[in-house]
């Protein structure tokens, strides 16, 4: 690429050319936020996905949100800025050992996090996000027990929130899992004015310290409606960049990992999407998401009743 190149303004320029629209999940880097046409978590960023009348769909996230965003919407060119940019919860459930879980469990009820694969979503019941999990598992018929994957901190804090009878896949994320209690409550010490608003991906160590347990869309109303000034963020740090935006006033401390810095809520799959590899992605059509048929079918019924249940 030319290093005298305007990216934002390429950017731009190339988004107007192919009827794209450009979705950005609230873990990308500010600048990627900045330029989106929309900023969401990944069921904020689904029902765009479902509802656009662009030709293009560039999503900026992680892998599996590209593909949800093929799998709701399949005449559309999805690209994501690098098809590298994977995710440690898709990576702990491969499809065939969940196949074999739910073998094992047939009476069960499979429900599973969005951040997952289109082959373990297709052999699931119902797909759930951090923001609607607790909603939909709710509805589901008292008498039946759940298998719920891939996060087993998001499930286990889904179990004391419904009080279901859940067994759970022993996943998790490498952001999430990182953060240090002994760091946070020195931290704390130091402001003792702060709330704490974690991710229920976080382990019960630092859920236990929490002042506000949310998925990133909660997280981010809880900090805007609060009269608090100051508050500690236990989830990946670039949802502050929103909350600085939103409430400048405030001050907002990324949650520390065990050497008391925050380098560890840094994920590595979605620092891999810049703006350059955005820019080539919109001129190149690649790489381009694509999901066999009869695979998106599967995938889409679970997709589907997600969307009727958080209504
Ligand atoms: O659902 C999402 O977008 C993720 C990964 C987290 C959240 O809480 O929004």
């Amino acid at each position: 690429i030319d290093p005298t190149l305007d990216l934002v303004a390429e950017i731009d320029r190339l988004r107007k050319e192919r009827n794209a629209v450009i979705l950005a999940h609230y873990y990308q880097e500010g600048e990627i936020q900045d330029l989106a046409d929309f900023v969401g978590d990944s069921l904020d960023l689904s029902r765009k996905a479902a509802a656009t009348d662009a030709d293009m769909i560039v999503f900026c996230g992680v892998r599996f949100m590209g593909e949800v965003a093929k799998i709701l919407s399949p005449s559309k060119l999805v690209v994501i800025p690098d098809s590298e940019a994977g995710c440690s919860l898709e990576e702990s459930c491969r499809p065939e050992p969940f196949r074999a879980f739910r073998e094992k469990h047939p009476d069960h009820i499979a429900v599973t996090y969005i951040n997952c694969s289109a082959e373990v979503k297709a052999l699931s019941d119902v797909i759930v996000t951090s923001s609607n999990a607790e909603a939909i598992i709710s509805q589901l018929p008292a008498d039946r027990p759940i298998l719920f994957a891939p996060d087993r901190h998001l499930g286990a804090y889904m179990q004391k929130k419904t009080g279901r009878d859940m067994t759970l896949w022993p996943g998790s994320c490498i952001i999430h899992e990182q953060f240090s209690e002994k760091e946070l409550v020195k931290l704390k010490v130091r402001h003792p004015k702060a709330l704490v608003a974690a991710h229920p991906e976080c382990p019960d160590s630092i859920l236990n310290h929490a002042d506000h347990v949310g998925s990133t869309r909660n997280i981010l109303d809880f900090v805007l409606a609060s009269s608090a000034k100051e508050f500690i963020i236990a989830t990946e740090q670039h949802i502050i960049h929103q909350m600085s935006k939103a409430a400048p006033d405030k001050t907002f401390i990324p949650a520390p990992g065990a050497d008391g810095g925050c380098s560890c809520s840094n994920c590595p799959f979605m620092a891999r999407n810049t703006l350059e590899k955005i820019y080539l992605c919109l001129k190149n059509d690649a790489p381009a998401i694509t999901v066999p048929e009869d695979l998106r079918v599967a995938a889409l019924k679970p997709l589907e009743r997600m969307l009727e249940m958080s209504k």
